[in-house]
């Protein structure tokens, strides 16, 4: 039997107001999207992890306020954008105020900050980047073989520092460098934050001088401000003790060059060439990296592609001074402090790093909340004869807010 037509027009009515309402549901939904300020009024976070909020309203100016139990309030950021993170576990009450005469606005949110699921490793998790300078080390810590790759030396370079491996590798002369990274966050708390180890020591003749074998590396921090997980963000020198020193180049760069591979050798004493590797840096001046009879390997990296390869940054003084006069003994003297493969490790302050110390491109202090990625270059241009360049060496790192992790014995 076919329908009447008050029956399809009954049906049909139906259908109508069924999408009206979808409709209107539908708009109404986009109406509340529109006005939503896009923060919720609870979350729940781990300790040492960033959480990116960011208003959707707009305002003449904003405030976003911590309200601490018995204590003032604190202003945490007067930006359209919070990066909240925590070390400490516990209920963090924040408000967030647009003030605008027109479209003032209010809200209030809580973030719990809990324990992680997985505990945080003290040590390095990662390396980033292994873009050594030409040196006596380079192609044997780490190990080259034939084939590898940029990925395969960072890898390399990984299983050396990672964890608790505890393997020195070497960045070559002045400029050379590794980046690395924790599984979390370091926090940047009262005090000293992370530690580095190397290989330096002192010499048994004059230990009360602080001399030995320093070769100072210069640290670098940065803090994954744009919350995309990638070393991509701006980087801070830690201003160590030599930083604000005349003596100190800023701002200074190097370039060393391929050795062509029919090149003459030109012996000296314990020197197999004595121009083995040609530099010239930013002041004009040139020399080279030699090479020495102890170790006879390519000392220009290997999986480098180019015909030269350049680094810059801050170069400190040459600390190095011949006691013997006739160039037998060397003798490298440590800086005060801030400078990695500078002190023995057993001196753990004279090796941990304060991200308090961060400065700008231009010397002033910034305020860092926390870094994520720390690099390590080496900080002085030196030749020392039979010994050679002077290179930072090393061997891992430890994030010293979270407790070390025993070894099985
Ligand atoms: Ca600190
Ligand atoms: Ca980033
Ligand atoms: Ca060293």
């Amino acid at each position: 039997m076919l329908p009447t037509i008050s029956f399809i027009m009954k049906y049909s009515l139906i259908l109508f107001v069924i999408v009206l309402t979808v409709l209107g549901f539908t708009s109404c939904c986009e109406d509340i999207q529109m006005v939503n300020l896009g923060i919720e009024s609870e979350y729940y976070l781990s300790r040492m992890t960033k959480l990116e909020l960011k208003s959707s309203f707009t305002g003449c100016e904003y405030r976003w306020t911590l309200h601490c139990k018995n204590e003032i309030d604190s202003l945490m950021s007067t930006s359209d954008r919070l990066l909240f993170i925590a070390a400490e576990e516990g209920t963090y009450d924040i408000s967030f105020d647009i003030i605008d005469d027109f479209t003032p606005y209010h809200h209030d949110f809580r973030v719990t900050v809990m324990h992680e699921e997985v505990e945080y490793s003290p040590y390095i998790s990662e390396v980033i980047e292994y873009n050594p300078a030409p040196g006596q080390f380079i192609n044997e810590m780490p190990q080259y073989e034939d084939g590898d790759t940029n990925a395969d030396m960072v890898r390399k370079a990984q299983e050396c520092i990672g964890g608790q491996n505890n393997v020195m590798i070497s960045l070559g002369a002045y400029g050379g460098y590794v980046t690395f990274r924790f599984d979390h966050t370091v926090m940047n708390l009262p005090g000293y934050d992370f530690l580095i180890t190397g290989n330096a020591f002192y010499e048994l003749n004059n230990p009360e001088k602080k001399g030995g074998s320093a070769e100072p590396g210069i640290v670098f921090v940065s803090y994954d401000e744009n919350c995309n997980g990638i070393a991509d963000d701006k980087w801070y020198e830690l201003a160590g003790s030599e930083y604000y020193k005349p003596e100190t180049l800023h701002g200074y760069s190097i370039t060393y060059y391929r050795p062509d591979i029919d090149k003459k050798p030109s012996p000296d004493g314990f020197l197999t060439d004595a121009t083995y590797i040609p530099w010239i840096d930013s002041l004009g001046k040139t020399g080279y990296v030699a090479k020495n009879s102890f170790h006879t390997q390519d000392y220009y990296p290997k999986w480098y592609s180019g015909e030269s390869v350049s680094f810059c940054g801050t170069c400190l003084a040459q600390n190095a001074e011949d006691t013997s006069g006739i160039g037998r003994y060397y003798v490298l003297y440590s800086y005060d402090w801030g400078y990695v493969d500078n002190h023995p490790n057993e001196y753990e302050e004279l090796n941990s790093f304060d991200i308090s110390w961060a400065v700008d491109e231009d010397g002033n202090y910034v305020n860092l909340p926390a870094i994520d990625y720390v690099r390590v270059m080496t900080g002085i241009n030196q030749y020392c004869g039979w010994i050679g360049e002077t290179s930072t060496e090393i061997s891992g790192a430890r994030d010293l807010h979270i407790p070390e992790t025993k070894l099985p014995d």
